[in-house]
């Protein structure tokens, strides 16, 4: 049999009528838009925004679209795949899967320690309630090597803000005087952000875009500052200079909720616009008037995407800019950085059993490991390869596709070729599951009960169900997978919940809510009141009570106590030797708004709209090369090389080249690194790599 000849059949679930209008909420990413299905003939037909929704009021975007069409595509796997010993793909039945799941969970957690198991969960288990269940397991199983795409995402911003404040805020952009989308683009990333920007700036909001590229909202921003990849932290600096210099604080704030401002001033004296020029090619005059703007603005927020996370300074970067945002007087106001409340669900983690070892990278990163309690999946492939800190022999990767999404492809594809035991749980064939032993397929969120929560984008977070809408092809849902695995390994008894019902029953106890309470309620409930400046009551969640511009915290792990800058790993500053033969900036990973990292290459519709891969270049970057619009290249770095077409923007800045990642065909991440990471998040550097373009 082959896995893609049978499409996964589609039936409504037993209850869809008692939803008006089968009202939910899209499950794909962590957007939370509300959605309302259009069933004919039990069939799904079509998606439309739910206007009635508060956070998403209307806006579903193409990806939600073509959920009918996800249902069809013979992609889906009906039922679970084994590799056979001649390598090809037996069908088996569910009971077999959890057998040979559970049997080799067990084998290798006699043979070598229950260290030598790892599970990942990755981008489809952001924000799922599956994800704490998983962790859970870990925990039962005895196995500290529990990590989620936190290795390479958000985690990183996070601690900064943690060390800094405490806590990590949101921007309030509806209300904000300035926003700066720093490393952003959400018209391709986060679609309710344009509405709320596009609404903030109607009430004369100035905008500032800091990115290499001119993307569409930079053309109508007051200031775009096309930086060299990789040299935020240095920009941070330069604003901080300015700011500093010209006295432009907040001198209030700055004497009674910070500690280190001093500290600060003295470590900026080094960053004048004229030096930050030099490191970032940002005009001195555009640091200077960007900072002024920012800091006379009577409320500022900045929205820090991922592309400054993923250099290997991107953690001091995010502290830089903390430190920007407080400094400005700009926390817990209206239109500021606010902090808030995430649902309190019920607890589901339980303390490590004795005598655990330590996880993979606490003890490289142990502030990553600290805060996030997760390993760093970055070095997984270390383990398996070269057996250190000990040997990793298995892994079950969940809702993650790393052959396409890690640093350093051909190395991690290498690494799960070496692994005893590899289960990919995934409701498609991808990359990674190709090299897989066993394949799990799950039901998608239409197919079970999943709570949905938006502390991360609005000012009155709620929490709300998204109630199974359909039997998705018979298929269980991921949730219900892990507790099969837990309960067939004998954890029966921490995992007392049959159904998912009573899993969310359990969970909401703290909210003194019930399941059937957020069934009724489709806009979901708004569980907390944003009130401004918390901190004058409670002061800050950090040893001090205050901001830490100077981080005792890092000082004792041997990290810069004070916001601080280092060239990228790989640069044409920090390895001209590199970048003599290597002499062009590469950043990796910018989204589109079609496809959701390695996901839907395979739906039609999303993919006539970009239908291959492409690495953008400026015109006179490639006519110094001898390239034209629209040339196959060779793309190489000091990793390896790929093939993919050479597209003409003038709007990137010249000597810089980009491209997404989570091709198949042109793979982004075997140009990436996974040996110099980020020194206190262990984050890779897949926004500032040295790489050579040369025709076909
Ligand atoms: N459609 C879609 N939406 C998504 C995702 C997806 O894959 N597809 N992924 C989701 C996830 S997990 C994440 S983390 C977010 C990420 O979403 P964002 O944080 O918005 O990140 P990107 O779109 O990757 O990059 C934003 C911009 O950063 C610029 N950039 C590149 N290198 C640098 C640099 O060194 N410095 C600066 N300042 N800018 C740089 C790029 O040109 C790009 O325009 O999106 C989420 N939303
Ligand atoms: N070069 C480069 N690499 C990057 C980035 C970059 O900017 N540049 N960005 C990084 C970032 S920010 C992130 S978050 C990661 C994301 O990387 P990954 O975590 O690997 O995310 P995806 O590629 O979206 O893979 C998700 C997988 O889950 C499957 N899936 C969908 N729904 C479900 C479900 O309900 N259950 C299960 N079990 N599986 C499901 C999908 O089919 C898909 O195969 O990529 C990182 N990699
Ligand atoms: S942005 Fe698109 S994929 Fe994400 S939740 Fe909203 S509609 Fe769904
Ligand atoms: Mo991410």
């Amino acid at each position: 049999m082959t896995y893609s000849d049978q499409p996964a059949p589609w039936s409504p679930g037993e209850r869809p009528e008692e939803f008006t209008g089968n009202r939910t909420v899209c499950g794909i990413c962590s957007g939370t838009c509300g959605m309302t299905l259009k069933l004919v003939n039990g069939e799904l037909s079509a998606t439309e925004g739910d206007s009635e929704h508060p956070v998403s009021r209307g806006h579903i975007c193409p990806k939600a679209r073509a959920l009918p069409e996800m249902f069809r595509t013979p992609d889906r796997l009906p039922h679970p795949v084994r590799r056979a010993g001649s390598g090809a793909w037996e069908e088996i039945s569910w009971d077999e899967a959890f057998a040979v799941l559970s049997q080799e969970l067990d084998r290798i957690g006699r043979k070598y320690g229950p260290e030598a198991l790892a599970v990942h969960v990755g981008h489809a288990g952001v924000g799922k309630e599956f994800l704490p269940y998983a962790e859970r397991f870990c925990a039962l199983y005895g196995t500290p090597n529990f990590s989620t795409c936190g290795s390479h995402c958000y985690e990183s911003k996070s601690m900064a803000n943690m060390v800094t404040f405490g806590k990590m805020p949101i921007g309030d952009y509806a209300r904000s005087k300035c926003i700066v989308l720093w490393g952003k683009n959400p018209g391709s990333s986060a679609p309710s952000l344009v509405n709320e920007i596009a609404e903030a700036r109607k009430r004369g909001c100035a905008l500032i875009v800091i990115d290499p590229r001119r993307m569409p909202l930079a053309e109508k921003a007051d200031l775009h500052l096309q930086l060299r990849p990789g040299t935020d932290g240095a920009l941070a600096l330069g604003f901080l200079h300015v700011i500093v210099r010209e006295q432009l604080y907040d001198k209030d704030f700055v004497e009674r909720w910070t500690v280190g401002f001093d500290a600060l001033c003295q470590a900026v004296e080094a960053y004048p616009p004229e030096e930050v020029e030099r490191i970032t090619r940002v005009p001195a005059g555009q640091v200077q008037e960007a900072a002024r703007l920012f800091a006379s603005a009577p409320a500022a927020c900045i929205s820090l995407g991922v592309a400054v996370e993923l250099s290997t300074n991107g953690f001091q970067a995010a502290r830089g800019v903390a430190a920007l945002q407080a400094i400005t007087g700009n926390l817990d106001i209206a239109g500021g950085a606010v902090f808030l409340n995430e649902a309190p669900l019920s607890d589901l983690q339980l303390p490590p059993l004795s005598g655990v070892k330590q996880a993979i990278g606490a003890d490289e990163y142990p502030l990553f490991h600290r805060i996030s309690r997760n390993a760093q999946a970055n070095l997984y492939a270390r383990a398996i390869l070269e057996e250190k800190p000990y040997p990793l022999k298995g892994l079950v990767v969940a809702g993650s596709n790393p052959v396409l999404t890690w640093p350093n492809a051909r190395r991690v594809r290498e690494a799960l070729s070496k692994l005893e035991f590899l289960a990919v749980i995934d409701p498609v064939m991808t990359a990674t599951a190709r090299q897989a032993h066993l394949v799990l397929p799950c039901a998608s969120f239409l197919g079970g009960d999943e709570l949905w929560e938006s502390s991360h984008l609005s000012l009155e977070p709620r929490i709300g169900l998204a109630p199974k809408i359909c039997n998705d092809g018979g298929l269980p849902t991921h949730w219900e997978i892990w507790r099969e695995i837990a309960v067939r390994m004998g954890h029966s008894d921490f995992f007392p919940w049959s159904t998912e019902e009573e899993a969310i029953t359990f969970r909401l106890q703290a909210l003194e809510l019930t399941y059937d309470d957020l069934r009724d309620m489709p806009e979901g409930y708004n569980y907390y009141r944003w009130t401004a400046k918390k901190y004058e009551k409670e002061g800050f969640n950090t040893d001090s009570g205050k901001v830490e511009i100077y981080s005792g915290l890092l000082e004792r792990h041997g990290y810069d106590p004070v916001p601080s800058y280092a060239e990228p790993a790989e640069s044409p500053l920090s390895t001209p030797h590199v970048a003599s033969l290597f002499p062009l900036v590469l950043t990796t990973g910018a989204r589109r708004l079609e496809y959701l990292h390695s996901r839907f290459r395979n739906v039609d519709s999303l993919r006539t709209r970009v239908p291959e891969p492409y690495v953008e270049i400026h015109p006179s970057t490639a006519d110094g090369l001898g390239l034209k619009d629209g040339d196959m290249v060779l793309v190489e770095t000091l990793r390896g090389g790929i093939e993919i077409r050479a597209r003409y923007t003038p709007s990137i800045l010249p000597g810089v080249v980009s491209m997404s990642h989570g091709w198949d065909e042109a793979n982004a991440n075997i140009l990436t690194d996974d040996a110099c990471l980020d020194p206190i998040s262990g984050f890779p550097g897949g926004r500032c790599l040295l790489a050579r373009i040369a025709r076909e």
